[in-house]
């Protein structure tokens, strides 16, 4: 999501690949043995294989709204690496607590909460977690407190402390790059299937 949302911002545009996670195309294997998506091939030589590395791709190509202004000021690989590993360790084993040890699923949500606080902290007056609008931060960061959210939304709107992500995440939601992001697309099965463009043409 963090990567369609950076190609929506960069205006730019690519063909789509969406694929089953569950029955990946031997291409896929073949083009990224590693097996996790988002992949960004790039005139069919170049790979980035990290969502990360293909936000700042897009954004170092056009970036009109300036959401790479904190990596000049701070070390953004600190926050995102946060949320992409601990925070994303505990948000599965306790969204899907019954595949993981359902008796923890609290502790898992208490320990996710300690790491969205930090972020919570962040967040200036402005309302955004760096200057006065959103950043990289927001496109990278969101989506997994949405995920958060999903896992009990009810405990989320009612008990969640965190007031100030909650605002930015319902402004979020209610953008036109959310919207278009959250497109869904046919699955790919071989080469012969028709190109798909994200955003659409
Ligand atoms: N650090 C990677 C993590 C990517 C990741 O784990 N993606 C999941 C889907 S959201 C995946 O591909 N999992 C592999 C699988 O389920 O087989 C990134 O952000 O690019």
């Amino acid at each position: 999501m963090r990567a369609r949302l950076s190609i929506y911002y960069s205006k730019k545009s690519c063909e789509i690949r969406e694929i089953s996670l569950k029955n990946k195309p031997l291409q896929f294997i073949e083009l990224s043995p590693k097996g996790t998506v988002p992949v960004l091939e790039i005139n069919g030589s170049h790979l980035i294989d990290e969502s990360i590395d293909i936000v700042k791709w897009f954004l170092s190509k056009n970036d009109p709204h300036q959401l790479l202004l904190p990596c000049q000021e701070d070390n953004i690989e600190e926050l995102i690496f946060l949320i992409d590993k601990d925070f994303k360790y505990h948000l599965d084993r306790y969204k899907y607590s019954s595949q993981h040890d359902i008796s923890k699923k609290i502790s898992h949500r208490d320990e996710a909460v300690k790491i969205v606080e930090c972020i919570e902290n962040k967040i200036s007056e402005s309302g955004y977690i760096f200057g006065n609008k959103i950043s990289i931060y927001e496109i990278c960061i969101l989506p997994f407190i949405r995920q958060f959210r999903i896992a009990d939304p009810i405990w989320f709107d009612k008990e969640f402390q965190c007031v100030k992500l909650k605002a930015i995440l319902h402004e979020f939601i209610n953008t036109e790059a959310f919207k278009v992001t959250m497109k869904k697309y046919k699955e790919w099965k071989s080469e012969t299937d028709s190109a798909q463009y994200f955003p659409e043409i």
